[in-house]
């Protein structure tokens, strides 16, 4: 038996990748009948005589939008235009990455094509939450020496709108792959959709990147509306100073979160966002009890 890790899974064959070489296997019936789906960044023992995954390693973490397993960082790609940010998807993001326990980085690419406005709308949302941010260009292949520090000796897994350029950065750190990329459609700017697999490269100068598909909806149903708060970081400063105990940051009184965002130190617009999220995930509880 070998071990190596799943960089692809396509049509219940998954690709793996032992030393040098990808493995394309089947996973054993077993792993079917105990409802355990192998996921991209799995850690397995195969047979190489029967081509197959007779067993995975126990999971560090596993993110289930995009689905990817044993990740260390995620990078959340965001564009300041083509196509405008969905913040409210990249909160998500964030907040299924802190319950799991992985890493943040915001990625802003494109910003060739944009102006101070666009960045800094970006930069203010996301300042208080000290997540290293880091600005992009794929056209003029800036900004990609920070983001290398971030890579080495980690999984970084890429996380975003369609469109916004994850497999475009992917090309830029590791050209010889050759990825395929595509064009935004119609006037508003949308992403194809052109990435359809999530992938798992690793980089000939160091660590392992996760190219995923885009997508727009996410749901959160995991989640407890108690444990969100926490989930903030950039609420962390302020959440123990509210005067009642379980404060949810709502409508309660004497909350200084509220007080916080009043002030200019947590970003409104992410603070409302917050209240939408918590309001899903009550509504969710009530429907289901
Ligand atoms: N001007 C400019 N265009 C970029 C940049 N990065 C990517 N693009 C373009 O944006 C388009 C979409 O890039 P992709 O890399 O396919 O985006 P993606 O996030 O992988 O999209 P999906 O696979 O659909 O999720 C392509 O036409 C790229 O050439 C950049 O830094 N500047
Ligand atoms: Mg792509
Ligand atoms: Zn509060």
């Amino acid at each position: 038996m070998k071990q190596g890790i799943i960089t692809k899974g396509v049509g219940g064959f998954y690709d793996v990748i032992v030393g040098q070489d990808i493995i394309r296997c089947r996973a054993r019936g077993i792993f079917r009948k105990d409802n355990i789906v192998p996921m991209v960044g799995d850690k397995v023992k195969i047979s190489l005589k029967d081509k197959a995954i007779m067993e995975i390693l126990p999971r560090r973490n596993q993110l289930l939008r995009p689905t990817v397993a044993n990740i260390d960082v995620l990078g959340v790609v965001l564009t300041p235009t083509h196509p405008a940010p969905d913040f409210y998807l990249a909160d998500k993001l964030m907040i299924n990455a802190e319950n799991d326990g992985i890493k943040v980085i915001l990625l802003i690419n494109k910003i060739d094509l944009t102006d101070d406005n666009g960045l800094n709308s970006i930069l203010n949302t996301y300042k208080s939450t000290n997540y290293p941010i880091i600005q992009l260009s794929c056209k003029k292949k800036s900004g990609f020496e920070r983001l290398h520090e971030h890579i080495k000796n980690n999984v970084v897994t890429l996380a975003g709108q369609s469109g916004v350029g994850k497999t475009s950065i992917i090309n830029v750190l590791y050209p010889e792959k050759e990825l395929e990329t595509g064009q935004l459609s119609d006037k508003i700017s949308r992403g194809r959709h052109t990435t359809r697999h999530t992938r798992l490269l690793v980089l000939p100068q160091g660590g392992m990147l996760v190219d995923t598909p885009g997508f727009s909806t996410m749901n959160m149903s995991e989640l407890m509306p108690e444990d969100l708060p926490y989930l903030y970081p950039d609420f962390s400063d302020h959440i123990y100073g509210c005067r009642f105990n379980g404060c949810m940051h709502d409508k309660e009184p004497g909350c200084m979160v509220k007080e916080a965002v009043s002030s200019g130190f947590i970003s409104q617009e992410r603070y409302k966002r917050y209240i939408r999220i918590l309001n899903e995930l009550k509504e969710f509880r009530r429907n289901i009890w």
